[in-house]
């Protein structure tokens, strides 16, 4: 029996690596490029200054905000960039970059940034999906759509460094997408996760206590690529993540969008991407 069902487990893989998408005409794998020369920058003449593009042919259902925290990974922002440019457009996506620059040396607040990247992005477009993702983490499968979905979407559940598989049931973390709705109806992240951890699984809980799934697709199309990296300075296990996560049911309505506060310093215009630096604050 179990060898009948392996079988049938390999043969459904290889059933869904040989779908082609042949409507968009995106095929699988996508090759990413890691080793991006430093003057090599994705050149697309129709893109407009700051990293938006529209598709050509066609209006998009969705119009979508792609939100990166962010702090000293030049390097990687780079990398992404190179590949998510040429990777988004097949996808005909209508979409800008947002990146969100902590100023200072305090602890990093990662979830912050994204709830101010869903404000920021919101003052220039009427964006209606948002796709809160790491500078790090770059899809594998041309199939994976970035596009928000009728619950809030996980797509880095299939990372490399974790063997393409879901590491645990309730994780959440590293590229997570949200229409508008779904961002309003859990208050968006909480502000309060200062350094590396929780705030994702706050999210998850935020999901759930909400009334909503998680969507995730197969592990095939999902499978991701996460540049690897030391632990940033600055980015230190956060020691309040438990005590916090014991009542993040509790904390939803009151900790998040509508309690957001920062302090804005300068947009950058750049040819690939729109660089929002903020002055988040310290930790109470
Ligand atoms: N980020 C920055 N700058 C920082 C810290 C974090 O830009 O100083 C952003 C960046 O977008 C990054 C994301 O926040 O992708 C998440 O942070 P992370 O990459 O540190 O988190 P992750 O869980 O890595 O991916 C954990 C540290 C790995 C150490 C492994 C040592 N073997």
């Amino acid at each position: 029996v179990i060898f009948l069902f392996s079988m049938k487990i390999m043969v459904l893989e290889k059933y869904f690596e040989k779908i082609n998408f042949t409507a968009f005409s995106i095929h699988s794998p996508y090759n990413i490029q890691l080793n991006v020369p430093l003057d090599n920058e994705f050149k697309n003449e129709r893109m407009s200054f700051g990293g938006h593009n529209k598709p050509e042919n066609c209006i998009a259902l969705q119009k979508i905000a792609i939100v990166i925290p962010f702090r000293n990974r030049e390097s990687h922002l780079k990398i992404w960039l190179h590949n998510m440019h040429p990777f988004l457009q097949k996808q005909q996506a209508d979409y800008g970059i947002y990146v969100i620059e902590q100023h200072g040396n305090l602890p990093f607040n990662r979830a912050k940034l994204l709830n101010i990247g869903y404000k920021e992005a919101l003052k220039e477009y009427d964006y209606n999906c948002f796709i809160f993702s790491d500078v790090d983490i770059i899809p594998m499968d041309q199939r994976n759509l970035y596009r928000c979905s009728t619950n809030p979407k996980h797509m880095a559940h299939a990372l490399d460094k974790f063997n393409f598989r879901l590491l645990y049931a309730t994780l959440f973390g590293g590229v997570v997408a949200f229409t508008k709705e779904q961002f309003l109806k859990v208050n968006g992240f909480s502000n309060l996760f200062w350094g590396w951890g929780g705030e994702d699984d706050d999210l998850y809980k935020r999901v759930i206590t909400a009334g909503m799934q998680i969507e995730r697709m197969n592990n095939i199309i999902s499978k991701t690529k996460a540049i690897p990296h030391k632990r940033d300075p600055g980015n230190e296990d956060n020691p309040k993540s438990e005590p916090l996560l014991e009542k993040a049911a509790r904390r939803m309505y009151t900790d998040g969008l509508n309690s957001l506060n920062y302090t804005f310093i300068r947009v950058m215009k750049h040819r690939l991407y729109t660089k929002v630096l903020v002055d988040i604050g310290k930790p109470e």
